[in-house]
């Protein structure tokens, strides 16, 4: 069991603590131009943005402050400033629009904001009442990186309590109006503490690098706890796409890679071109990772991806495995710390081999802010993830599909993922989202959605080879009665797959 003492800044032990054990020299942040931040410089422009914050913000204790901007070591800044300073970050994502800004700003009552300067209009746009949005990066006067370098570089943290809010992350699932996950200082080092220590046993000389933004907790674990907690370092690159990861790897010898199973099939055909010997972990998460990925993957590099289940709720990886214990098709096992099983509708475990709900405890819990759907996320102590697995029975959790993904087609329940490991298969497919469409007949019919790679026509001819090939593969009633070919499938800006928008007629 994870213990903590009562009075805790995660801040202070991700950075004070692990300078002083490590020494100031070691380096926390790179990016892909060559920069590089020492424990000790990145310590001193976290107190200087601090002291901004507390002594011409008028920032105080549980004061929500909105971060908005690509992967930088400002924006990282920011969010342990913000911590010290024993406000509560709010993330967001660059991306995200002026609408969703609003509704995030509303729902936290966010009255503070600190946002990477080239992204400031849709702040702007989201005309929030009473909103103070510093810049930062830019080349304004009233730059907070230009404010900072007028402070002290030294700032005693707020003496706050583990079971302090440290951070509001924001979830808009696939859909729906975000909700808004409230995390505590004590958890924010807990997932560093479970999956990170048990899973990916860092050192001080490991790089760190990936593809989910910081405004996502993938990405806010991966690139900026782990690393911290690690003493290691972290490449935060701000273009994170399929053409800059290998060079990137390759350059500035990364050694433990976040990223998802789309990006890890888009780098499949290049991978030889690079070295990526420095490379001893790669981790994926954010959807489910279909075993011919891993496979094709492993043929490659000689590396086995590390897959995981975590959630925005939860804050990060629950589910895993590492080295020897990895299972490919299989997300692992409960990661020590946490528990996981799998149970009907009115929360009763069922036995092994059969899939039902997911529900997982353990040192994170999901709490939303002022939100009714909290009833429906956490069940008697249970967080219900809302993912169908089964536990098999060597205790390994397999996915079957997220639960409302589910296609019954005339009495026959279907598995979209399974579906889309098959297509997968075949040469000439790229990608594949697979869906039920409703039918009058049927209740629902299996739809695929197939990217197909460069050169292979869009023709009813491909259509009749891959229905074909998914009937070698799978039971007949499996196989897609439509396809269709795609430039590309509709996502969230974290690369989840918007599987309703594939749904509408
Ligand atoms: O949403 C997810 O899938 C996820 C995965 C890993 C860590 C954190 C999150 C939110």
């Amino acid at each position: 069991e994870l213990r903590y003492p009562e009075r805790l800044n995660c801040a202070t032990e991700l950075l004070d603590r692990t300078t002083d054990r490590l020494g100031a020299d070691r380096p926390a942040f790179r990016t892909a131009d060559g920069t590089v931040w020492s424990y000790g410089e990145l310590r001193g422009h976290v107190d200087r943005i601090a002291r901004v914050l507390t002594d011409e913000l008028g920032v105080v204790p549980g004061n929500r402050v909105l971060l908005r901007g690509p992967t930088t070591p400002w924006l990282a800044a920011c969010w342990l400033a913000v911590l010290k300073a024993g406000a509560v970050a709010v993330t967001v994502l660059a991306q995200q629009r002026a609408a969703e800004l609003a509704t995030v700003c509303e729902i936290a009552r966010v009255r503070h904001a600190l946002c990477d300067a080239r992204h400031v209009d849709d702040l702007a746009a989201a005309d929030v009442p009473g909103l103070r949005t510093v810049p930062f990066g830019g080349d304004g006067d009233d730059d907070l990186v230009r404010r900072a370098a007028r402070q002290p570089d030294r700032f005693t943290a707020v003496d706050t309590a583990a079971d302090d809010v440290a951070l509001i992350a924001f979830t808009s699932g696939t859909t729906g109006r975000p909700k808004g996950c409230m995390h505590f200082h004590r958890d924010v080092l807990a997932i560093a503490d479970t999956f990170s220590a048990h899973v990916l046993r860092p050192t001080p000389d490991d790089v760190f690098a990936g593809s989910p933004p910081l405004g996502f907790t993938f990405g806010l674990g991966g690139l900026v706890v782990f690393p911290l907690r690690a003493g290691a370092s972290a490449l935060l690159l701000e273009q994170a796409g399929p053409k800059q990861l290998l060079p990137a790897i390759a350059e500035h010898r990364v050694s433990v890679l976040f990223t998802a199973p789309t990006a890890y099939r888009a780098i499949l055909d290049e991978v030889g071109a690079y070295d990526i010997g420095s490379l001893r972990r790669c981790v994926s998460a954010g959807e489910n990772l279909p075993e011919t990925t891993w496979q094709a993957w492993h043929e490659r590099t000689g590396l086995r991806i590390i897959n995981g289940i975590g959630a925005t709720e939860l804050l990060h990886i629950f589910i895993s495995a590492a080295d020897d214990a990895i299972r490919p098709g299989r997300t692992g096992l409960p990661v020590p710390g946490w528990q996981a099983r799998v149970v009907d509708g009115s929360g009763k475990p069922v036995a092994d081999g059969e899939p039902g709900l997911l529900a997982v405890r353990g040192p994170v819990g999901c709490r939303y802010l002022a939100d009714p759907r909290q009833e429906e996320y956490v069940r008697d102590g249970w967080n219900l993830t809302g993912d169908t697995y089964v536990r098999e029975p060597d205790g390994y959790f397999r996915y079957v599909a997220r639960a409302d993904d589910m296609i019954i087609s005339a009495g026959y329940n279907i598995a979209g993922p399974e579906v889309e490991d098959a297509l997968l298969r075949h040469p000439d497919v790229l990608e594949a989202a697979v869906v039920g469409r409703a039918d009058e007949l049927r209740g629902q019919i299996v739809a695929a959605h197939v990217v197909l790679r460069d050169g292979v026509p869009r023709s009813e001819a491909t259509v009749a080879l891959l229905r074909d090939f998914v009937k070698g593969e799978l039971v007949p009633y499996k196989c897609p009665r439509e396809i269709h070919f795609p430039d590309a499938l509709p996502r969230t800006p974290t690369g989840k797959l918007q599987r309703y928008r594939l749904r509408m007629p």
